[in-house]
């Protein structure tokens, strides 16, 4: 059972979830247009994870009883000058959603709301990998400074990101992800 305080909070991280989606499919047209494909597989791999963070609250709100309400999604910036000015606002994107998650677990906690402490439990992991691997596709990209060759060398590194999240959620999210984790 989800408090209405509980529920509407969660019913924002769903709408933030997918709004984070949004920006890096733009990040991801974006790296396309400047002939990037790595890049361009990075973001969009990033989209699909994004997506499974949001159908996962979607689905736990369900299995809870509780209320979806999906909300407008904002439209994402467009313009970007480089890698490095993604790379960096997706790092700032991802620190603002850390804060948030750990609004939703303060809430949890408050609450005593034991389920959804162990629900956001897995959130809070996930964020210290985002940010982790922003910072280093950043420490890397700050360290070739404006060699062409270094950054073809990231590219195709970044080629080889696959997802490792669940994109058919026609069976249900938990479901899907257990069948992708064999
Ligand atoms: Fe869902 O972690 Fe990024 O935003």
């Amino acid at each position: 059972m989800l408090s209405p305080k509980m529920n509407d909070a969660l019913n924002e991280q769903i709408n933030r979830e997918m709004y984070s989606a949004f920006i890096y499919m733009s990040m991801s047209n974006r790296c396309n247009e400047l002939g990037l494909k790595g890049f361009t597989n990075w973001f969009m791999v990033q989209y699909h994870e994004e997506m499974f963070h949001s159908m996962r609250i979607y689905e736990y709100v369900c299995r809870q009883g509780g209320k979806v309400t999906l909300k407008a999604i904002a439209q994402p910036p467009a313009d970007f000058a480089s890698p490095l000015d993604m790379m960096t606002k997706t790092l700032e994107h991802e620190r603002y959603i850390t804060q948030s998650i750990n609004n939703l677990m303060d809430l949890a906690i408050s609450e005593k709301d034991h389920a959804t402490q162990i629900f956001l439990q897995w959130y809070v992991t996930e964020q210290v990998e985002e940010e982790e691997n922003d910072n280093e596709i950043i420490a890397q990209l700050k360290l070739i400074q404006d060699s062409p060759h270094g950054l073809m060398m990231i590219d195709r590194d970044l080629a080889g990101r696959m997802a490792t999240v669940p994109t058919d959620f026609s069976k249900g999210v938990e479901a899907a992800a257990k069948a992708s984790a064999g």
